[in-house]
């Protein structure tokens, strides 16, 4: 793929909070970041991924407190296991932000002293919901009946003097660059939710707490009996891990490509931090992209539940690009999806071992067999990847994946109207040859194009065919599972 005339481009995932452990549905995100990387890193001179893990707040100090730990000592801990997702599942991330960082904590510290013509201080008197890290107005309270409908918790009263972000006066510019595009929140259906919000007008927002109530955060500059609202700070760290405001890596990578969020937390990307962000005077992002959720055997993931599933279950069976290849080509890259012990195994079977997996050896065998090994000149790959790339461009990773697998079936299609082992009963070895090279150039052309999804197989499959002579591979790409997997 021919590299861009953009030399540089960002991506970010949000940074989830720590007070419990990794599911599959974080993994989704994590990988869909990583997909997008990969595909940067081949069209693009300078690519930057960045993750990390969100500290501070009630959340996390009421878990520490729980367990009886210093809330540092915790938070070091369950930083140490997130930071751990990321080379399981294989993501090439470039940078892992935790808040708590020294260098998140300066730079945020000096963002809010550049905001302060926008900080006033106020009184709040309104609820606020712990699990969710947020100030729930009246009117959503009355409607949720005091209780939060996510974490089944009734809500907060509070009644404190803290600081207000003066979000409200940034509304319209906000909305046009939404509806200009100069901001692209994909899929539609949330750029629309958003929208709505935008016309409805944005309130100004809390963004410290009092002290005495929460301890654990990054206090607010010049008044040590409040500290920063979790969210606020925690937003920052898409550009305080490029080293706002002075570091080269922020001029070299800011404005991000792509952010991309889950659902849940849509309102706080596409309006508290644009807000922030128009504020400084820096550049919104160019693309929100906004993921469903994952859900598991059709119901939401939850510990009380008991339905928690932690990727690292499905690597031990399956490996790694299964798992990957699984979440971005069959949970909807525009909605929710669900993950299922008995679908995973129809498609790993199907899918990853009857379709590529036998391509592959397929191709192997017979040029093992009828040519001693020996490929001969490939022809040129020949396939339109437009779509693929279109699809890619606009985070729909399931089609993208589509267009592959139209090619993988291609392939099958040809070798079982060829008939290579016709060809060589009839001695056609010039036409057999040219059929087995056609067979390679198809896998190795498959086989970059899936190395943003599944880059262990594209490993192998360029290690089979790519240097002139058939390679054996030890064992097969995708072993098959006959009896349906169980969870644990
Ligand atoms: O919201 N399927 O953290 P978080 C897919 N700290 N994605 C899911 C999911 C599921 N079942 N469950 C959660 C926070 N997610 C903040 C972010 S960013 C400055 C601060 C996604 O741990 C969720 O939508 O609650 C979010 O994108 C990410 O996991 C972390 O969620």
């Amino acid at each position: 793929m021919a590299k861009s005339t953009q030399k540089n481009f960002y991506i970010t995932t949000s940074i989830p909070y720590i007070n419990g452990d990794p599911h599959i549905g974080h993994t989704y995100e994590l990988v869909a970041a990583d997909v997008l990387a990969r595909y940067a890193r081949k069209t693009h001179d300078k690519v930057l991924l960045s993750t990390g893990t969100d500290e501070h707040g009630g959340k996390v100090e009421e878990k520490a407190r729980e367990l009886g730990k210093p809330v540092k000592e915790y938070a070091d801990e369950m930083s140490a296991r997130w930071r751990e997702l990321g080379p399981l599942v294989q993501m090439s991330a470039d940078r892992f932000i935790r808040t708590t960082d020294a260098g998140h904590e300066q730079r945020a510290a000096l963002i809010w002293k550049a905001l302060t013509k926008d900080i006033y201080k106020a009184k709040y008197t309104g609820w606020y919901c712990t699990g969710c890290e947020a100030f729930v107005p009246e009117a959503t309270a009355k409607e949720n009946n005091g209780t939060c409908p996510i974490h089944k918790k009734p809500y907060e009263k509070i009644e404190e003097e803290n600081y207000f972000f003066r979000l409200s006066s940034y509304t319209e510019e906000i909305k046009k660059q939404v509806e200009s595009g100069s901001f692209e929140i994909l899929p539609i259906t949330k750029r629309n939710e958003i929208l709505h919000v935008l016309k409805e007008g944005l309130d100004d927002i809390s963004i410290s707490r009092p002290k005495e109530k929460i301890s654990w955060g990054i206090p607010v500059p010049d008044d040590e009996t409040q500290v920063m609202y979790v969210w606020f700070e925690a937003l920052m760290n898409y550009i305080t891990v490029l080293g706002y405001p002075e570091h080269d890596d922020f001029k070299t990578y800011w404005p991000a490509n792509i952010q991309i969020i889950g659902k849940d937390i849509t309102r706080f990307h596409a309006a508290i931090w644009p807000g922030m962000l128009m504020s400084l005077g820096v550049a919104l992002p160019k693309m929100l992209y906004v993921h469903g959720f994952v859900n598991i055997e059709g119901q939401k993931i939850s510990k009380s539940i008991g339905n928690v599933i932690h990727p690292r279950e499905v690597i031990d069976k399956y490996g790694v690009d299964a798992l990957r290849y699984y979440l971005m080509r069959h949970v909807p890259s525009y909605e929710d999806g669900d993950f299922s012990w008995s679908r995973f195994e129809e498609v790993y079977n199907n899918e990853l071992a009857n379709e590529l997996g036998n391509a592959v050896s397929r191709t192997a065998a017979m040029i093992i067999k009828y040519q001693s090994g020996i490929i001969g000149d490939m022809p040129d790959a020949e396939h339109d990847i437009a779509p693929y790339t279109k699809a890619l461009e606009q985070c729909k990773f399931d089609r993208a994946l589509e267009e592959v697998w139209e090619q993988v079936r291609g392939l099958n299609q040809y070798i079982d109207e060829e008939k290579p082992w016709e060809l060589a009963k009839h001695s056609d070895y010039d036409h057999l040859r040219e059929v087995l090279a056609y067979m390679c150039g198809c896998l190795l052309e498959i086989a970059d194009l899936l190395e943003p999804f599944m880059p262990g197989t594209t490993a192998k499959i360029n290690h089979i065919f790519n240097t002139g002579v058939v390679l054996q591979l030890e064992g097969t790409l995708f072993p098959k599972h006959d009896q349906p997997a169980q969870p644990k």
